[in-house]
């Protein structure tokens, strides 16, 4: 029997608005456009620079398995990179011995008050991975001040600004009760401390449980402190990275006021299911465009490729008045 035409059919889909469009180009970087020898190219830092070029400072890793930093420059933040023909910032062993097995992960934060841009970067040394920090102006010569938070830590960025007269960066260090994202204070990027819990990582089943970290710098906006930050989950056939989002008091950054239930971006993508770490998106920075709402994020893929993905700062604050809730009914839910 044939159903007639006019019969109802009950469609049952699960499709949800995304909140960031993979760019038709994806991926926009990857070994083959590099002028010399290298393994991969992945987990980039991003800035505008003052011309409106985009910077992005790639992290590249050689034939060896170590990773030093590389930037590479376009007019439209697509296409058309100007790589450097040799690396940007190696690993400098003999004066950081931390950086002995290479540096991975930058993060890049334009600071108005110092006229630089400071670049955070995962200094791999014989403990485990540490945070390091450098000063630059013009991403050709940079100004190292060595490792900044012992091993192991790693996901880190400044904030723009003083935030009560001091300093104040975000990262990710790693205990036996889980790997959850912190920030701490200083009055001169050398001497950190006031450390304080931001984000902690959920527990059981959570997609972002047991292991969380910050992607890119936070987005200032009026509302708070916009944080992407990824959630690794451990599954028996590897880990997936995914991305999540939370907004923070943009006077108290370590008080949390939205944090986003479910995962807004993850592997989806061929470039992203596949390559030398299946099923990783890592974005370790973003631009912003001149309406101040629209959002560049680049990120790494299965740690091979570098690709891009668009949003709405407004979109993503939507989001999370519509599907954030404040931590204390986190921590409910957790119990
Ligand atoms: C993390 C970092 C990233 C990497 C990811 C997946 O711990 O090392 O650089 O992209 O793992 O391998």
């Amino acid at each position: 029997m044939t159903l007639p035409v006019q019969t109802p059919l009950i469609v049952r889909t699960n499709s949800h608005e995304p909140l960031l469009i993979r760019h038709p180009a994806n991926p926009i970087l990857t070994s083959k456009d590099w002028p010399y020898s290298i393994n991969s190219v992945f987990n980039a830092g991003a800035t505008l620079l003052a011309d409106g070029t985009t910077l992005l400072l790639c992290r590249v890793e050689d034939r060896r398995g170590l990773s030093h930093l590389c930037a590479a420059r376009s007019r439209n933040g697509v296409d058309g990179w100007q790589i450097d023909p040799e690396p940007t910032l190696m690993p400098s062993p003999e004066k950081y011995p931390e950086e002995i097995w290479g540096i991975e992960d930058p993060r890049i934060t334009f600071v108005p008050e110092l006229q630089q841009y400071v670049v955070t970067y995962t200094s791999y040394s014989r403990g485990g991975p540490g945070v390091s920090l450098a000063l630059t102006k013009d991403f050709r010569s940079f100004e190292r001040f060595g490792v900044i938070m012992s091993p192991d830590d790693k996901d880190s960025a400044l904030l723009p600004r003083r935030i009560d007269g001091c300093w104040a960066l975000i990262h990710r260090p790693m205990s036996t009760l889980g790997s959850h994202m912190w920030i701490s204070y200083s009055p001169d990027l050398r001497y950190w401390g006031r450390h304080r819990l931001m984000l902690e990582a959920r527990r059981g089943a959570w997609w972002d449980a047991n292991k969380i970290g910050l992607s890119p710098p936070p987005i200032e906006t009026s509302r708070g402190w916009l944080v992407f930050y990824h959630g690794v989950r451990h599954t028996p056939s590897g880990c997936l990275y995914r991305l999540g989002l939370a907004l923070f008091d943009l006077e108290k950054p370590e008080k949390c006021l939205l944090r986003g239930d479910s995962w807004i971006f993850g592997p989806e993508a061929e470039y992203e299911r596949h390559g030398d770490v299946d099923d990783v998106v890592f974005p370790c920075g973003y631009t912003i465009g001149p309406d101040g709402d629209s959002l560049n994020i680049y990120y790494g893929a299965a740690d091979c490729s570098i690709a891009l993905a668009r949003a709405s700062v407004r979109s993503l604050l939507d989001w999370l008045d519509t599907n954030g809730s404040c931590e204390r009914r986190q921590r409910a839910q957790d119990l």
